[in-house]
């Protein structure tokens, strides 16, 4: 008798936990995204580690009924690394906050980059502190008023999607909940590229977020990529197109690389390999320590 695969549907992915988002935040439709990104993907749950670091976003993982580790405020990604080191055969997601991400843990980005470690990579970006209440993060606009700048932001913001681009990303997308299924598909395209993917995605806070960053205007402010005919292959022009982040909502795939280099963790291995197939017998390495006569 032949038994055929069990599919995972997307109601599969979703834990018993119920989540404690606010009402209305942008997270509740990024995890939705991601119950059908991983759906489309078939990769039962028990394949999937799911890493984050502290935040309202980090609590993702929880909500899904992969293996998680909500781990320490701006270490998810060192620790998804030495994971999928360990690990290879598991697909590895890693999430968290634009603060997470690029305030606290923006150092582990850039050599989670180079190193093009196999893992996908999701910034809920809200502009603001969510769990802590409402301070400035590193995307917040300048002249945003908040608990920590009450008289308006005076610091430019980080940007993402450039930063990224820059250290050799080779994979960059950009969503918002307020396009799931357009959100479900680049989350989709991030797990299936082989190599570092990272989206960004545009989640309101609707508790403290600037009223101008709600999914209302998102939704009448989007453009998709597609529509403006950009060539995902070209990175020049995705950084052209980057460059307007905080300015213009692009969503979709700004770059997916064309020949997407090596992973770290193929690296690894082969090295492993290398190194297991020359190494001396036990005989030869004991010989070399027994005393010359
Ligand atoms: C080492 C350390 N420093 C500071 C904090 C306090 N803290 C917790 S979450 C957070 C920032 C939350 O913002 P973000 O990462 O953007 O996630 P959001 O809550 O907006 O989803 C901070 C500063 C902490 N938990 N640990
Ligand atoms: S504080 Fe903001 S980010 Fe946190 S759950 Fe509420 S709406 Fe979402």
């Amino acid at each position: 008798m032949t038994t055929s695969p069990t599919v995972f549907k997307a109601p599969a992915f979703r834990s018993e936990l119920k989540p404690i988002w606010c009402p209305g935040c942008g997270d509740y439709g990024v995890v939705q995204a991601l119950y059908r990104a991983l759906a489309a993907i078939g990769r039962p749950p028990h394949e999937i580690a799911f890493v984050s670091g502290i935040g309202c976003s980090s609590r993702i993982p929880g909500y899904t009924t992969a293996y998680g580790f909500n781990t320490v405020h701006g270490r998810a990604l060192p620790i998804a690394q030495g994971i999928k080191l360990a690990s290879p055969e598991l697909l590895v997601l890693v999430a968290g906050g634009d603060g997470d991400g690029f305030s606290i843990g923006g150092g582990h980005v850039a050599h989670a980059i180079r190193r093009n470690i196999d893992l996908t990579y999701i910034v809920m970006d809200n502009q603001i502190y969510g769990l802590t209440k409402g301070q400035l993060s590193p995307t917040s606009p300048r002249g945003l008023q908040s608990v920590t700048s009450p008289y308006g932001s005076i610091e430019d913001p980080v940007n993402p999607l450039l930063y990224v681009l820059a250290y050799g990303a080779g994979f960059v997308a950009q969503g918002t909940p307020a396009d799931m299924s357009g959100l479900a598909a680049v989350i989709e395209q991030a797990i299936r590229y082989p190599g570092f993917a990272f989206v960004n995605v545009q989640s309101p806070c609707v508790t403290f977020g600037a009223a101008e960053a709600q999914l209302r205007q998102h939704k009448a402010e989007m453009r998709t990529l597609a529509d403006l005919g950009h060539d995902p292959g070209d990175r020049l022009a995705a950084i052209a197109l980057a460059q307007e982040y905080g300015r213009s909502l692009h969503t979709g795939v700004f770059f997916r690389d064309p020949a997407p280099r090596s992973t770290y963790d193929e690296a690894v291995r082969a090295r492993r390999a290398a190194m297991t197939s020359a190494a001396p017998s036990r005989r030869d390495v004991l010989d070399r320590f027994r005393p010359k006569a």
